[in-house]
């Protein structure tokens, strides 16, 4: 049985938990708070991030949501994730990379420490200038993702693939944390409300961080 270590806000974690419920893999859930820098999990990974999974009975620990996701895709047939041409599949892995470095950079990590880990770990209050400034940041990626539904079925092409896993779980995240203002963004809120309604999404939305709360909407399928 895999075991995934992660914690319920990590948007890395998300993205690999959505392609699992895609391809209908189990798994079971880990917690792990790598802000407290436990000394086993940093035996299995010296980087200390999350997400991690391992299948102790086969001996196979995997790190890193990029290289997890690839295996996966590599692994198992049901639900490709990485599909079409050479073309195709680059632009997949554009799109990941872009959401996992730039929406990730621009506005999910400024929001998870100035809400979460400032408040968990340091006992100190948000910057309201940082929080600011990820959301004005949220407009411009949302804006993007707008355009990109404007011009494509799905945000990495004509089917659902790894970049709307990617995409989805960081704005899941940013949304828990009160840092996304959907109006105006007609496409993307609508693409949103699609990808909220598979299965692979709801145990995602039903999950709380301690001490923090989402707003009403965040797990509405009609927000
Ligand atoms: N490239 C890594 C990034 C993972 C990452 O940044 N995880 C965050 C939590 S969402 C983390 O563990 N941060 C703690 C740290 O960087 O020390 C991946 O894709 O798995």
């Amino acid at each position: 049985m895999w075991q995934m270590f992660q914690f319920p806000l990590c948007p890395f974690s998300r993205k690999v938990r959505l392609l699992l419920g895609e391809k209908s893999v189990g798994y079971e859930i880990v917690r792990e708070s790598p802000w407290l820098r436990r000394d086993e999990y940093i035996d299995m990974n010296p980087t200390g991030q999350t997400p991690v999974m391992r299948d102790i009975a086969a001996g196979i620990t995997l790190i890193d949501s990029a290289v997890i996701c690839e295996y996966f895709e590599e692994t198992i047939e049901k639900a490709p994730m990485i599909s079409g041409t050479a073309v195709n599949r680059a632009e997949i892995r554009r799109l990941v990379a872009w959401f996992d470095e730039k929406l990730f950079g621009d506005v999910v990590r400024p929001l998870m420490y100035e809400r979460m880990e400032k408040r968990l770990v340091h006992r100190a209050s948000p910057d309201a200038k940082v929080l600011r400034e990820a959301m004005k940041n949220a407009i411009s990626h949302l804006d993007y993702i707008d355009y990109l539904l404007d011009h494509r079925r799905w945000i990495g092409g004509p089917v659902l693939s790894l970049a709307d896993l990617a995409a989805a779980a960081h704005l899941s995240v940013a949304d828990y944390l009160g840092g996304i203002d959907w109006r105006g963004h007609e496409s993307t809120r609508n693409w949103y409300a699609g990808l909220k309604s598979r299965p692979s999404f709801r145990p995602l939305l039903s999950e709380r961080m301690e001490v923090i709360s989402p707003p009403d909407h965040y797990d509405k399928l009609d927000f």
